[in-house]
This record gives C-alpha cells, structure tokens and sequence, in this order.
C-alpha cells in the first residue's frame, strides 16, 4: 500500500477545523485532526508545504519510521504546530491501518482494556446560582463527572464561561485576541465556597473536576489545594505554568487533592518529570497536540508504570476526530482515568460523523474500521475559515498575565 496524495481541509462548522485527508493507491484514506486553536494556519501550512511532500509513496503501515523521519528527521524538534502537524499524519496512518484490515483502531494498539470509558463535561455559570443550575441539567442527562467552572464576582469574562448561554468557547473571531481581566485572590476566595456548596446540593457521589487554567504559583495552588481538600475533588488541573516540572513538588508536599496537567504539552518530555516523580495523577495530554497515537502510547506506558491515569483533553476545539482517536487509545491502554468531552455545536456534527455512542456519562468504543470518525468533505465546503484568537489576560493593573 502507498500513500498517493494528503489534503488539508480548514473549515469553519461552529468553529474552525483543520483535517489532514491522506490517500492511498488502494482507495482507502485517514483522516488526521490539526487543529491548533488560534493558530490554524500555521500548522496547515506546515503540513501543506513541509510534511506532505515527504510522505507520498510511502507505506502508511510503516507509521513509526514516518514518525520518527517527521519528529526526528528535519531537526527541528518539539513546539505545538511541529506537534500538532505530526499528530494529523499519525492520526491518518492509523485510520487507515485499522480500515485496511477491516479493525478498529484499539485492536491494533492492545485491544479492549475495558468495555466503556468514563467522561466528563462542563458546568459553567456566570454565578453561584447559574452554576448550580447547570450541574443539576447536567446530571439530569445521566453525566456522572463534571467540571464546574463559575463567574467570580466582579468580573466580566472569566476563564471557561460562555458569554451567553451557549456552549463555552474561548476563541473569538476578529483582527485582535480579546483582553481579559484577573484577579488571583477574588478567585482563590471563591472556588472553595463554590465546591462546598456544590458538595452540600448535590451529595458525595458525582465526581467533581476543576481547571485553575494555569493561574497560580505553586503556594498558591497547593492552597486551593489543601482548601479543596474536604470536597474529595477527582482531579484539579493545571494549577501552575507548567514549563517548570519542579513547581509541582511544592504543591504536592501540601496536599492531597490529586492534580492533572498535560494539555499544551506536546512530548514527552513535558512530562517525563512529573511522571517518573509522581509528581501528578493525571496526564491530561490529547492526541492531536502529543503528536500522535504512536508517542501517546509511549506516555500511556511510562505513566503506567507509576500510577498515573489518563484524562485526554477533549474540548470543541479539537475536531471529533480527536475525540475518535483518543477514545481508541482509552479503550485500548490499562491506565485510562477520564476522557473530556464538552459535546459539539449542531452543526459541527453535520459536517464530521462519529461513530462511538455516548450513553450515561459513558463512551462505548466503535467496532468500526478506523477511528470511527468520517467528514462530509463537501459540507464542510460551505463553511469557509474565520480568523480568530485565543483571549489574553491581564491583571487589574495591566500587566500581562497566563491565560
Ligand atoms: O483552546 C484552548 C482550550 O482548549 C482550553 O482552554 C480548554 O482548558 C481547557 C480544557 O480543559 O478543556
Ligand atoms: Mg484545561
């Protein structure tokens, strides 16, 4: 089999996507997720320009030597769009591997490890109240893990809240990236207050899930930590900037809230510290942005060896496709913890078909060739690209802070 020609496709069905298409002289082509939020173009035309070139006339079942030629071969090593380009192509061999010999994906990488996979969706108010709202919808739809994000009094725009009732996106289109405003102390006040009553209206058995969307120093966040502490949280993720792997080591000497952090690493040596230290409980690395099924395994495995689970980040800004492969990669590894899942706009979900069920706050793995994720690529056509932007975020006197 050889790999005859790759498309990329960008469009816009709710948001914007981009799609690696690679196609084969035996008729059967993968599809490979490249989204980069804010930064879509520059990763198709990465792969448009750099990484397709390379890879026609080769055998897609030789994905682990494309692999290393992609990551390892031109030099210029690790960073997100490098990344995210390698993840698409990973993806795509995949896809066809299992269509071509008539499997799903988790076949080839271990098979079934188990037979459904937990998942967690968002709750996000712009108050108390709001919130607590959400978490009952969320319930009601059989959810049995949640995020709870809130509105922090006296500001505007906070981290994970939709600004009408809609689904929670943070990019927004336009020449610029919006401005945000932040406050560490008016929210270190809240989130302790917000989780005790969610405790107290809801009872002890839904699993509860917090993201500090990288905005403490590690004191900081070994406090809310330590303050979280009586509300058994599942996980509270990405507490610090994480570049700095030792942060976590203050942070775990005070507390016992287990912590998750992973989503803008793109290799393993993101987090080879925080791993082989124990230094976290989750990795919360996706396949798209780790570059690939094959490096994810690689993790899943060192991380297997020292307890720790994993919880692929799932938002709507990663295509289904993603949603598809990381589903695959759950299935198929014994550490699995949790797999994000925010749910699409209507409309995303005319343009890509996923074939895993969702029921009850479980995914149930598809039996179908591939990843189970297909594209109606002339749909897709008629939502063109929409420049837009990841917010930035400043504290109350100006100075530009983490987002
Ligand atoms: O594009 C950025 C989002 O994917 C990110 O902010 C979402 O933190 C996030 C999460 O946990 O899903
Ligand atoms: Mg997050």
């Amino acid at each position: 089999m050889k790999i005859v020609d790759a498309k990329v496709i960008v469009c816009s069905p709710g948001r914007n996507f981009v799609t690696l298409k690679i196609e084969t002289d035996e008729g059967v082509y993968g599809l490979g997720d490249a989204t980069l939020n804010g930064r879509e173009l520059a990763v198709a035309t990465y792969l448009k320009e750099h990484i397709i070139p390379c890879i026609i006339n080769r055998d897609p079942f030789d994905s682990e030597d494309i692999w290393h030629y992609l990551y390892r071969g031109v030099y210029w090593r690790r960073g997100a769009v490098n990344m995210t380009a390698i993840g698409a192509v990973d993806m795509a061999l995949w896809d066809i591997k299992g269509k071509a010999l008539g499997v799903p994906v988790h076949k080839l990488l271990g098979g079934k490890s188990r037979h459904r996979l937990l998942a967690y969706t968002h709750a996000q108010g712009k108050d108390m109240d709001e919130t607590l709202q959400k978490v009952s919808d969320i319930l009601n739809k059989g959810f049995k893990a949640i995020r709870i994000q809130s509105g922090i009094p006296g500001f505007e725009k906070v981290y994970g809240i939709a600004k009408d009732k809609g689904t929670y996106e943070p990019a927004t289109t336009g020449g610029k990236p919006d401005e945000e405003i932040w406050n560490t102390e008016k929210y270190l006040a809240y989130i302790p207050e917000l989780f005790q009553t969610v405790r107290k209206e809801f009872g002890k058995d839904l699993h509860l899930l917090h993201d500090s969307h990288h905005r403490l120093s590690s004191i900081e966040a070994a406090r809310l930590g330590k303050e979280l502490e009586p509300h058994h949280l599942f996980w509270l993720e990405d507490t610090v900037p994480a570049e700095l792997q030792q942060n976590f080591e203050w942070i775990r000497r005070h507390t016992t809230t287990p912590l998750a952090v992973g989503e803008i690493f793109n290799t393993i040596f993101d987090c080879q510290h925080l791993i082989t230290q124990q230094l976290i409980d989750y990795i919360r690395m996706t396949v798209a942005h780790g570059g690939g099924l094959t490096p994810m395994m690689k993790i899943a495995h060192l991380a297997e060896l020292y307890g720790i689970r994993t919880g692929c980040h799932g938002p709507s800004d990663l295509s289904p496709i993603n949603l598809g492969a990381c589903l695959h990669f759950g299935t198929a590894i014994n550490n699995f913890g949790i797999q994000e899942y925010m749910g699409y706009y209507p409309i995303t979900m005319e343009v890509f078909d996923l074939k895993h069920k969702f029921e009850e706050g479980y995914f149930y793995p598809s039996e179908e060739p591939g990843l189970g994720v297909d594209m109606d690529f002339e749909k897709a056509g008629n939502y063109p690209y929409k420049k837009a932007f990841l917010p930035i975020n400043r504290l109350e006197d100006g100075t530009l802070f983490h987002w």
